[in-house]
């Protein structure tokens, strides 16, 4: 159903992105809104579109009421000065939430089921065996419960894997073992052998998988990040893997994107990369869940997404 709402501007500003897509999505979803492309000196708008924005791009549209991002996380956000007056609200799954959930199982499934090594054989002409493991020896950790962890929590149990979940407060989540905060960490930790990362990127996570946290997985650990690079010690989970305490990692996310030529995971065997692209942005779903919110805000209706800035997510 198209919204009808009185007539606002919509100003889009999102780097790496074909705006016309977006312009044509959203000019269907909102016909009476003027939408646009953001460009020094264009008038003043009521709501932006956004991902990773310049601050020059906040500095002159210092009047608006909402911001969206075009994205889960945001991180790229948090680190500039908004107008304290304007809501931010952030992608809730609109299609995202599925994807996660396949790419990590597939991940979690590849490494349980030594799929590389029957790949590497297949390629040798080789016809081996290994094996088969236990699912009990591979539970399943997911530091983040919110609307992508949840769902890869729940999908992770279609294969019968223990899970345990980390958030920051309590959630009960069917079938998953809970901890919470600072204070049950470790011991989520000590439960779990691989080990999946959805928390979105704050000054409290930042490094968060590290030397001393990867260390206290089970032996033979595996390291599943599909949040942010910044989350990882590049370092330390090479060191951890040299060493046979990790069994080696899945990495959708780096520090630096693209992944620079000479860094280490590139050739790394035991290091398995895919550029940023566990769930992509999905257009139409994305559009129509901005445009929903855009009127709800126009008709002075609350809504879900709204980011907390004082805790960065
Ligand atoms: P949500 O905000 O819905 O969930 C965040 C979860 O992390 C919540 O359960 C929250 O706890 C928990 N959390 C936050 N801070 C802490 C902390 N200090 N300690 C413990 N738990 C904490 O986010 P989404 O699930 O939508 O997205 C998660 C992240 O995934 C995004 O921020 C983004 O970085 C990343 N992402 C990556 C993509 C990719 O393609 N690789 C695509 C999309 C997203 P609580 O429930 O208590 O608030
Ligand atoms: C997101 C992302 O945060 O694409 O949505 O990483």
């Amino acid at each position: 159903m198209k919204a009808d709402i009185s007539p606002i501007r919509i100003s889009f500003c999102c780097t790496n992105t074909d705006p016309e897509p977006w312009l044509t999505g959203l000019r269907a979803a909102l016909p009476l809104a003027e939408v646009s492309v953001w460009q020094p000196g264009v008038p003043a708008a009521d709501y932006a579109v956004v991902w990773a924005p310049p601050q020059a791009f906040f500095d002159e549209q210092s009047q608006l009421k909402g911001v969206f991002n075009i994205g889960a996380g945001v991180d790229a956000l948090m680190k500039l000065r908004l107008p304290p007056q304007a809501v931010v609200v952030r992608l809730e799954d609109a299609g995202m939430a599925v994807q996660m959930a396949e790419y990590v199982c597939q991940a979690v499934i590849r490494h349980f089921r030594d799929l590389n090594a029957y790949a590497e054989d297949a390629r040798a002409g080789r016809w081996t065996f290994y094996k088969p493991r236990q699912r009990s020896d591979f539970p399943v950790g997911v530091m983040g419960l919110g609307v992508l962890g949840a769902r890869v929590a729940q999908a992770l149990q279609h294969f019968e894997f223990p899970v345990n979940g980390w958030s920051r407060s309590p959630k009960v989540l069917e079938g998953v073992h809970g901890f919470s905060g600072a204070a049950q960490f470790n011991d989520f930790l000590a439960s779990s052998r691989m080990l999946v990362n959805l928390l979105p990127l704050t000054p409290d996570t930042t490094n968060i998988l590290n030397r001393d946290t990867l260390g206290r997985l089970q032996p033979g650990g595996y390291v599943i990040n599909v949040a942010r690079g910044a989350h990882l010690v590049d370092d330390d989970l090479l060191a951890l893997i040299h060493s046979g305490h990790l069994a080696g990692a899945t990495l959708d996310v780096f520090r630096t994107e693209p992944l620079p030529p000479d860094h280490p995971f590139w050739q790394h065997p035991k290091v398995t990369i895919t550029p940023h692209t566990s769930a992509r942005t999905l257009r139409s779903e994305s559009i129509a869940q901005i445009a929903d919110k855009i009127s709800a805000m126009q008709r002075g209706e609350p809504l879900s997404g709204i980011v907390n800035v004082g805790s960065g997510y």
